[in-house]
């Protein structure tokens, strides 16, 4: 039944949401939306995702050939989707409106050294623009020599009664080698369809194809497909991986569903397998963080949405976003610009053109963030 899972206080509110969907393209994150949706975290949190299985990001770097490390990327990358695209509706019931960071939001965690994956995690995230918002990101593994950079933005549209949201962005990930060389690994990211709507309960499909693509040569094409495709279950998967053009070895295919489980087609043998408990972040307390931290500057709003307290919510965000309003008003007066603290903007990704151009990455350029090496962790 339509807005079944809607408080009936907010069903209209919820139905005008929805109407306001209609024909609706650019920045979703700026939308007012019911309080029932709304979820007290922010989108700085979510490069978090990346990392909640630390010993798959750290075992890239125990590959003996280029072949197996390909292998150990598409299986870390696999195992993150859970995490990234699920994680929402086990722990809120539905996927929910993330709270939208300011410029300069900062986010910081990490994940403790043991023997299993050898040095400490550290994640730095920075809100690195507002209108339209991009967050960016470095996740670091230095013992190993596993680091991943990336940034994501979205651009979303509404067709066919579902949210259609496109990644702008890509990541890269570079693992040392104990002869001194690197490889690279540059990674895209599908497609989104945010289906439920209707019934107030919305949940993620991803959909068309991402890459991730070795400066060794071999390539994962990873199609993504809902109900009524290949296996007919929610959250399919098919990733081929194919090495360079004059080597001829068969491809790996692999196939399940990004959620559970997921096998190799030809060995049958279990390829990934996300249904042990993940570790989240570890992050300092709210007393202990910086003004610009994620927890600790929209602590106000959280504990408001996290107890049913919404004019409470509303009065903290209105005073974030006129102190935000404030900033920008004295920069333009005084002709200055806000400075980004870990990240430097590059027009032209060197490694998205470069890698790029070895499956025909469309865009043929993106532009990137450099990390500039200087989160609270990176010295440990
Ligand atoms: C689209 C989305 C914000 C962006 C979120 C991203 C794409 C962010 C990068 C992460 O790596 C992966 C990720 C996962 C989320 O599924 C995705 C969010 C889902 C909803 C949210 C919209 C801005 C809010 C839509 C409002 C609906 C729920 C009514």
């Amino acid at each position: 039944q339509a807005g079944e899972a809607v408080p009936a206080a907010q069903k209209s509110s919820w139905t005008s949401f929805l109407k306001s969907l209609a024909g609706f393209t650019g920045d979703l994150s700026a939308m007012t939306a019911p309080p029932f949706i709304l979820s007290p975290t922010s989108l700085t949190e979510f490069p978090a995702y990346w990392c909640e299985r630390p010993e798959l990001f750290a075992a890239i770097a125990d590959g003996k050939t280029e072949q197996a490390r390909a292998l150990a990327v598409l299986k870390w990358f696999i195992s993150t989707l859970k995490g990234q695209y699920t994680s929402r509706n086990e722990s809120m019931g539905s996927e929910k409106k993330p709270l939208n960071p300011v410029l300069g939001e900062l986010f910081y965690g990490y994940w403790p050294a043991n023997a299993a994956r050898g040095g400490k995690t550290t994640l730095v995230v920075e809100q690195v623009s507002h209108h339209p918002p991009i967050t960016a990101y470095r996740i670091e593994n230095l013992e190993k020599g596993v680091t991943l950079t990336g940034h994501s933005a979205q651009k979303t549209s509404f067709s066919g009664g579902s949210i259609i949201v496109k990644q702008v962005g890509h990541a890269v990930l570079t693992v040392s080698l104990p002869s001194g060389e690197s490889e690279e690994y540059l990674i895209t990211l599908p497609r989104l369809r945010i289906d439920g709507l209707w019934y107030g309960s919305p949940y993620i499909e991803l959909a068309e194809t991402s890459y991730i693509q070795s400066s060794t040569g071999w390539l994962s094409t990873i199609e993504y497909k809902g109900k009524g495709y290949f296996s007919g279950k929610s959250h399919s998967f098919k990733a081929t991986l194919t090495p360079h053009s004059h080597i001829h070895t068969s491809p790996h295919v692999i196939e399940g569903t990004w959620h559970t489980t997921s096998k190799e087609s030809h060995s049958g043998a279990t390829f990934h397998d996300v249904t042990s408990p993940k570790e989240e972040i570890t992050v300092a307390s709210i007393e202990e963080q910086g003004e610009w931290e994620s927890r600790k500057l929209w602590h106000g709003v959280a504990k408001g949405i996290r107890e049913g307290d919404f004019e409470s919510a509303a009065t903290f965000k209105g005073k974030i976003e006129n102190e935000q309003r404030q900033r920008r008003r004295d920069e333009s007066a005084g002709g200055t610009t806000w400075e980004l603290k870990h990240f430097k903007y590059v027009e032209h990704d060197p490694v998205y053109e470069r890698l790029g151009k070895l499956f025909k990455a469309n865009p043929p350029t993106e532009d990137g963030y450099a990390y500039l090496g200087n989160g609270p962790h990176s010295e440990s």
